[in-house]
């Protein structure tokens, strides 16, 4: 512990918050402590910059969800805050379910989760080709709701408004859909040959008003094959992506320059916007590559030019990179992939640890039932420590099943409860459905 603590902010305070982490981990952990201490590794898991506080598994009729899930259904392999929809002070989510099977099968769903401060759900509505009011058909294989991320207000009426993709080459659309504050569809509007097998908000980057986009294509050719690309996406006062505004950036492209490979998937299925935590005026972005160095995974950290949005520099974190030293395996999985897949998925998380840089919320989905990390970032992009949570560390004893690969989505939902708690949503597999899992954190800074 002693090596960790120099590296850190030597005020009393600080080295205090840490005593109060570490001491909360031993009593909650005791079973584990004698194997914990063995090698320098896992001082970072007794570096707990947070108290675990609670978890609510939403899933079919868990939680409070009463949904007709079906096995396959891919319910929360994305998700996203959407804020408050129906306007009684709790915040509110979309779900997606891209193979669900309404009117055609794999056409895809999503949900708006009406939401208890507790984190249980209070009731949802379904969006898809037979509910919600969506004036629109869906076919075979669609996968409508691959991508989902909340935008806030586009058409000015006061209720927020969603982004949803389909990712079929028969239908390749990013839809922006208004929403009504009972969750169903006032009107959408349809971007058509946008392929976006991941989306993420990443605020209004060119203060024009409305938030922007970012479609992931980790299946793109730019440089190479499966190298992956994302495109940071601006729309108009219609909800329309602007022509020739669209920032494409992978190998070669974008500044990004050389570091990939062939079946990187660059871009992943999330990036996470982290501000510009280093204050030289480039806005820092994370952005996936999860089946790098053979499966293990990798993210890129890219700072962005904040005019042209260009990489200017970038950096890449992976097992024994630039501060993770966390051990990442290359084992066959269950569906036939290689590898730990570190991500995959990711959010920025706010400042866990309180020293004032924002931190990184992601995961190694395909290792042991799959893991969450934080990684408490230093303002050069490195990674100065990291939290793990899985099934039996980071203190939220969390049931998973064996293949449950959690942690391959992930979206940051705040003081859900109003308490000064944080709560994260973690994607799953759970029985089959797919499932969400709501962690409650407490910071301790
Ligand atoms: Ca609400
Ligand atoms: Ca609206
Ligand atoms: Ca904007
Ligand atoms: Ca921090």
């Amino acid at each position: 512990m002693i090596t960790v603590f120099y590296t850190f902010k030597k005020s009393k305070l600080f080295l205090s918050m840490i005593l109060i982490a570490f001491t909360f981990f031993s009593c909650n952990n005791s079973d584990d402590s004698t194997e914990e201490i063995i090698d320098d590794e896992v001082i970072n898991d007794d570096a707990m910059f947070y108290q675990a506080e609670s978890f609510v598994t939403i899933e079919n009729g868990l939680g409070g969800l009463d949904a007709d899930l079906e096995f396959g259904d891919r319910f929360g392999r994305d998700h996203d805050v959407i804020g408050d929809v129906d306007g009684d002070g709790v915040i509110d989510y979309v779900i997606g379910a891209r193979s669900d099977d309404d009117g055609e099968v794999d056409a895809g769903a999503v949900y708006i989760l009406f939401m208890n401060s507790d984190g249980s759900v209070s009731s949802n509505q379904k969006i898809s080709n037979l509910e919600g009011g969506f004036n629109e058909t869906l076919l075979e294989g669609n996968f409508f709701g691959y991508g989902v991320a909340g935008v806030g207000d586009y058409n000015d009426d006061g209720i927020p408004d969603i982004a949803v993709s389909a990712t079929n080459s028969t239908n390749r659309a990013l839809y922006i859909i208004h929403l009504n504050s009972d969750g169903t569809v006032k009107n959408f509007v349809k971007n058509s040959n946008i392929i976006a097998q991941g989306l993420s908000a990443i605020g209004d980057i060119n203060n024009d008003g409305r938030i922007d986009l970012v479609a992931c294509e980790p299946s793109s050719d730019l440089g190479g094959t499966s190298r992956g690309a994302i495109n940071i996406l601006f729309l108009d006062d219609d909800s329309q992506v602007v022509s020739g505004s669209t920032v494409n950036i992978g190998s070669g492209s974008g500044g990004f320059g050389e570091g990939l490979e062939d079946n990187d998937q660059f871009g992943g299925r999330e990036v996470a916007m982290l501000g510009d935590i280093d204050n030289d005026g480039t806005l820092e972005m994370a952005v996936g590559a999860f089946t790098s160095d053979g499966g293990k995974g990798a993210i890129w950290m890219l700072s962005l030019n904040s005019t042209t949005f260009n990489v200017e520099s970038k950096l890449k974190i992976t097992e024994g990179l630039n501060g993770f030293t966390e051990t990442l395996d290359l084992e066959e999985n269950p569906n036939g992939t290689f590898g730990a897949h570190f991500g995959h998925a990711m959010c920025a998380a706010g400042d866990i640890d309180g020293d004032g840089i924002t931190d990184l919320v992601t995961g190694a989905n395909q290792q042991n039932e799959g893991n969450g990390y934080i990684l408490y970032l230093n303002a050069d992009k490195t990674v100065k420590t990291f939290d793990k949570i899985s099934a039996t560390e980071g203190g939220f004893d969390l049931v998973l099943d064996p293949d449950d690969r959690f942690a391959r989505s992930i979206s940051y939902v705040g003081d859900l409860k109003g308490d000064g708690s944080i709560a994260i949503n973690f994607g799953g597999i759970g029985p089959g459905t797919g499932a969400l899992y709501t962690l409650f954190f407490r910071p301790i800074n």
